[in-house]
Protein backbone atom coordinates (compact mmCIF):
# COMPACT_ATOMS: atom_id res chain seq x y z
CA UNK A 1 0.00 0.00 0.00
CA UNK A 2 1.34 3.14 -1.28
CA UNK A 3 1.59 6.64 1.45
CA UNK A 4 -1.95 7.47 0.33
CA UNK A 5 -3.22 4.19 2.03
CA UNK A 6 -6.92 3.98 2.31
CA UNK A 7 -9.29 5.86 3.60
CA UNK A 8 -9.59 8.24 0.65
CA UNK A 9 -10.24 11.38 1.78
CA UNK A 10 -11.37 13.03 -2.19
CA UNK A 11 -10.35 16.56 -0.87
CA UNK A 12 -6.65 15.33 -0.64
CA UNK A 13 -6.81 13.69 -4.02
CA UNK A 14 -4.70 15.66 -6.46
CA UNK A 15 -6.44 15.36 -9.71
CA UNK A 16 -4.47 17.18 -12.21
CA UNK A 17 -1.95 14.48 -13.91
CA UNK A 18 -3.52 10.72 -14.66
CA UNK A 19 -0.22 9.13 -16.09
CA UNK A 20 -1.39 5.71 -17.56
CA UNK A 21 0.90 2.98 -17.51
CA UNK A 22 0.04 1.38 -20.58
CA UNK A 23 0.94 -1.55 -21.62
CA UNK A 24 1.01 -1.01 -25.44
CA UNK A 25 2.31 2.34 -25.53
CA UNK A 26 5.24 1.39 -23.76
CA UNK A 27 5.97 -0.42 -26.31
CA UNK A 28 8.96 -2.92 -24.37
CA UNK A 29 9.76 -0.58 -21.94
CA UNK A 30 9.13 -1.85 -18.21
CA UNK A 31 6.37 0.34 -16.80
CA UNK A 32 7.28 0.41 -13.00
CA UNK A 33 10.66 2.24 -14.02
CA UNK A 34 8.65 4.82 -16.17
CA UNK A 35 5.65 5.09 -13.38
CA UNK A 36 9.02 5.84 -11.32
CA UNK A 37 10.16 8.36 -13.45
CA UNK A 38 6.27 10.14 -13.59
CA UNK A 39 6.02 10.54 -9.76
CA UNK A 40 8.99 11.78 -9.71
CA UNK A 41 8.26 14.49 -12.80
CA UNK A 42 4.84 15.44 -10.65
CA UNK A 43 2.15 12.94 -12.35
CA UNK A 44 -0.26 13.15 -9.66
CA UNK A 45 -2.18 9.72 -10.10
CA UNK A 46 -0.87 6.51 -12.03
CA UNK A 47 -3.89 4.09 -13.82
CA UNK A 48 -2.08 0.88 -14.81
CA UNK A 49 -4.01 -0.23 -18.10
CA UNK A 50 -3.25 -3.45 -19.83
CA UNK A 51 -5.25 -4.89 -22.25
CA UNK A 52 -4.97 -8.39 -23.50
CA UNK A 53 -1.89 -9.30 -20.43
CA UNK A 54 -3.20 -12.22 -18.49
CA UNK A 55 -4.88 -12.37 -14.93
CA UNK A 56 -1.51 -13.57 -13.68
CA UNK A 57 0.90 -11.11 -15.57
CA UNK A 58 -1.63 -8.25 -14.60
CA UNK A 59 -1.41 -9.03 -10.86
CA UNK A 60 2.55 -9.15 -11.09
CA UNK A 61 2.78 -6.06 -12.87
CA UNK A 62 0.33 -4.44 -10.66
CA UNK A 63 2.27 -5.14 -8.11
CA UNK A 64 5.44 -3.99 -9.18
CA UNK A 65 3.80 -0.79 -9.97
CA UNK A 66 1.73 -0.50 -6.60
CA UNK A 67 5.79 -1.02 -4.91
CA UNK A 68 7.21 1.50 -6.64
CA UNK A 69 4.25 3.58 -5.59
CA UNK A 70 4.71 3.14 -2.13
CA UNK A 71 6.05 6.47 -0.19
CA UNK A 72 4.63 8.66 -2.57
CA UNK A 73 0.87 10.16 -1.90
CA UNK A 74 -0.23 9.12 -5.44
CA UNK A 75 -3.25 7.00 -6.08
CA UNK A 76 -2.82 3.88 -8.16
CA UNK A 77 -5.83 3.16 -10.31
CA UNK A 78 -6.44 -0.42 -11.95
CA UNK A 79 -8.36 -0.26 -15.27
CA UNK A 80 -10.69 -2.45 -16.23
CA UNK A 81 -10.48 -4.77 -12.99
CA UNK A 82 -11.63 -4.94 -9.65
CA UNK A 83 -10.34 -7.91 -8.41
CA UNK A 84 -6.62 -6.42 -9.49
CA UNK A 85 -6.92 -3.59 -7.81
CA UNK A 86 -7.84 -5.17 -4.54
CA UNK A 87 -4.72 -8.03 -4.83
CA UNK A 88 -2.33 -5.38 -5.70
CA UNK A 89 -3.16 -2.79 -2.84
CA UNK A 90 -4.21 -0.13 -5.29
CA UNK A 91 -6.53 2.89 -4.16
CA UNK A 92 -8.76 2.11 -6.64
CA UNK A 93 -10.28 0.75 -10.38
CA UNK A 94 -11.23 2.41 -13.52
CA UNK A 95 -14.41 1.62 -15.61
CA UNK A 96 -15.91 1.87 -18.67
CA UNK A 97 -19.64 1.83 -19.41
CA UNK A 98 -19.49 -2.24 -20.50
CA UNK A 99 -17.16 -3.25 -16.82
CA UNK A 100 -18.24 -4.37 -14.09
CA UNK A 101 -21.47 -2.38 -13.43
CA UNK A 102 -20.75 0.59 -10.60
CA UNK A 103 -22.82 -0.91 -7.80
CA UNK A 104 -21.04 -4.66 -8.28
CA UNK A 105 -18.02 -2.58 -8.28
CA UNK A 106 -18.49 -0.73 -5.00
CA UNK A 107 -19.93 -3.36 -3.25
CA UNK A 108 -16.39 -5.28 -3.93
CA UNK A 109 -14.05 -2.37 -3.53
CA UNK A 110 -15.89 -0.54 -0.77
CA UNK A 111 -16.44 2.77 0.54
CA UNK A 112 -12.85 3.91 1.00
CA UNK A 113 -11.38 3.15 -2.39
CA UNK A 114 -11.86 4.97 -5.40
CA UNK A 115 -13.85 4.29 -8.18
CA UNK A 116 -13.65 5.96 -11.71
CA UNK A 117 -16.30 5.49 -14.62
CA UNK A 118 -15.87 6.54 -18.69
CA UNK A 119 -18.20 8.72 -19.89
CA UNK A 120 -19.01 10.25 -22.91
CA UNK A 121 -22.32 11.98 -22.76
CA UNK A 122 -24.15 14.20 -19.50
CA UNK A 123 -26.50 10.86 -19.29
CA UNK A 124 -23.34 8.62 -18.60
CA UNK A 125 -22.40 11.81 -16.28
CA UNK A 126 -25.24 11.99 -14.36
CA UNK A 127 -25.72 8.31 -14.04
CA UNK A 128 -22.06 7.36 -12.63
CA UNK A 129 -22.43 10.30 -10.18
CA UNK A 130 -25.80 8.96 -8.60
CA UNK A 131 -24.40 5.70 -8.95
CA UNK A 132 -21.46 6.76 -6.52
CA UNK A 133 -18.68 7.11 -8.44
CA UNK A 134 -15.76 9.00 -7.35
CA UNK A 135 -14.47 10.88 -10.73
CA UNK A 136 -15.55 10.51 -14.24
CA UNK A 137 -13.04 10.01 -17.23
CA UNK A 138 -14.30 12.32 -19.86
CA UNK A 139 -13.57 11.34 -23.56
CA UNK A 140 -12.38 11.11 -26.03
CA UNK A 141 -11.99 14.87 -26.26
CA UNK A 142 -10.03 14.58 -29.21
CA UNK A 143 -9.51 12.02 -31.60
CA UNK A 144 -6.88 9.39 -30.02
CA UNK A 145 -5.20 6.41 -31.84
CA UNK A 146 -4.51 5.11 -28.51
CA UNK A 147 -7.97 3.31 -27.86
CA UNK A 148 -9.94 0.55 -30.03
CA UNK A 149 -13.59 1.15 -30.11
CA UNK A 150 -13.80 5.06 -29.74
CA UNK A 151 -16.73 6.48 -28.83
CA UNK A 152 -17.62 9.76 -30.36
CA UNK A 153 -15.55 12.77 -30.15
CA UNK A 154 -16.57 14.73 -27.41
CA UNK A 155 -14.72 17.92 -27.87
CA UNK A 156 -14.56 20.36 -25.76
CA UNK A 157 -17.89 21.06 -25.84
CA UNK A 158 -19.04 18.29 -24.32
CA UNK A 159 -16.51 18.22 -21.46
CA UNK A 160 -17.66 21.88 -20.73
CA UNK A 161 -21.57 20.34 -21.04
CA UNK A 162 -20.50 17.59 -18.65
CA UNK A 163 -18.75 19.61 -16.17
CA UNK A 164 -21.67 22.05 -15.49
CA UNK A 165 -23.53 18.96 -15.03
CA UNK A 166 -21.87 16.96 -12.13
CA UNK A 167 -20.44 17.78 -8.71
CA UNK A 168 -17.49 15.22 -8.34
CA UNK A 169 -13.90 15.60 -10.30
CA UNK A 170 -13.94 15.35 -14.24
CA UNK A 171 -10.75 14.09 -15.54
CA UNK A 172 -10.71 15.01 -19.65
CA UNK A 173 -8.88 11.91 -21.84
CA UNK A 174 -8.25 11.12 -25.53
CA UNK A 175 -5.67 12.86 -27.84
CA UNK A 176 -4.61 15.45 -24.94
CA UNK A 177 -1.16 16.55 -25.90
CA UNK A 178 1.08 19.43 -24.25
CA UNK A 179 -0.08 21.98 -26.84
CA UNK A 180 -4.07 21.41 -25.96
CA UNK A 181 -3.61 21.09 -22.06
CA UNK A 182 -4.62 24.94 -21.52
CA UNK A 183 -7.35 24.54 -23.34
CA UNK A 184 -8.79 21.60 -21.70
CA UNK A 185 -7.58 22.83 -18.21
CA UNK A 186 -10.09 26.33 -19.49
CA UNK A 187 -12.89 24.20 -20.85
CA UNK A 188 -13.45 23.28 -16.44
CA UNK A 189 -11.97 19.85 -16.59
CA UNK A 190 -10.66 19.26 -13.00
CA UNK A 191 -7.36 17.21 -14.50
CA UNK A 192 -6.25 15.02 -16.99
CA UNK A 193 -5.56 11.26 -17.87
CA UNK A 194 -2.81 10.80 -20.80
CA UNK A 195 -1.21 7.87 -22.72
CA UNK A 196 0.48 9.13 -25.63
CA UNK A 197 1.56 12.51 -24.53
CA UNK A 198 3.97 10.99 -22.15
CA UNK A 199 4.74 7.59 -23.78
CA UNK A 200 5.61 8.99 -27.05
CA UNK A 201 7.63 12.07 -25.58
CA UNK A 202 11.32 12.27 -26.31
CA UNK A 203 11.59 13.62 -22.62
CA UNK A 204 9.28 11.99 -20.79
CA UNK A 205 9.64 13.96 -17.42
CA UNK A 206 9.50 17.21 -19.25
CA UNK A 207 5.96 16.50 -21.03
CA UNK A 208 4.65 15.90 -17.47
CA UNK A 209 5.92 19.51 -16.02
CA UNK A 210 4.34 20.95 -19.04
CA UNK A 211 0.92 19.16 -18.74
CA UNK A 212 1.01 20.05 -15.46
CA UNK A 213 2.05 23.63 -16.24
CA UNK A 214 -1.16 24.34 -17.36
CA UNK A 215 -3.23 23.25 -14.64
CA UNK A 216 -2.60 25.12 -11.05
CA UNK A 217 -2.49 22.74 -8.13
CA UNK A 218 -5.62 22.42 -6.13
N1 LIG B 1 -10.22 6.32 -23.14
C1 LIG B 1 -10.71 7.30 -23.90
S1 LIG B 1 -9.57 7.94 -24.95
C2 LIG B 1 -8.36 6.89 -24.35
C3 LIG B 1 -8.90 6.08 -23.37
C4 LIG B 1 -8.19 5.03 -22.65
C5 LIG B 1 -6.96 6.86 -24.86
C6 LIG B 1 -6.13 7.98 -24.31
O1 LIG B 1 -4.85 7.93 -24.89
P1 LIG B 1 -4.13 9.22 -25.51
O2 LIG B 1 -2.90 8.67 -26.20
O3 LIG B 1 -3.78 10.10 -24.35
O4 LIG B 1 -5.08 9.84 -26.47
MG1 LIG C 1 -12.57 -0.69 -19.32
Amino acid sequence: MNAMMLGKSMAKIDWRLCVIADIKAAGGRFLPSVVKESVEAGATMIQFRAKGLDTADLFDLGGKIEKVLRGHSVPLIINDRVDIALACGAQGAHLGQRDLPLKAARALLGKKRIIGISVSTVEEARAAEAGGADYLGVGPVFYTSSKEDLPGIVGTEGLRAIKADVKIPVLAIGGITVDRAEEVASSGADGMAVISAVWDADDISGAIRALLAAFKPR
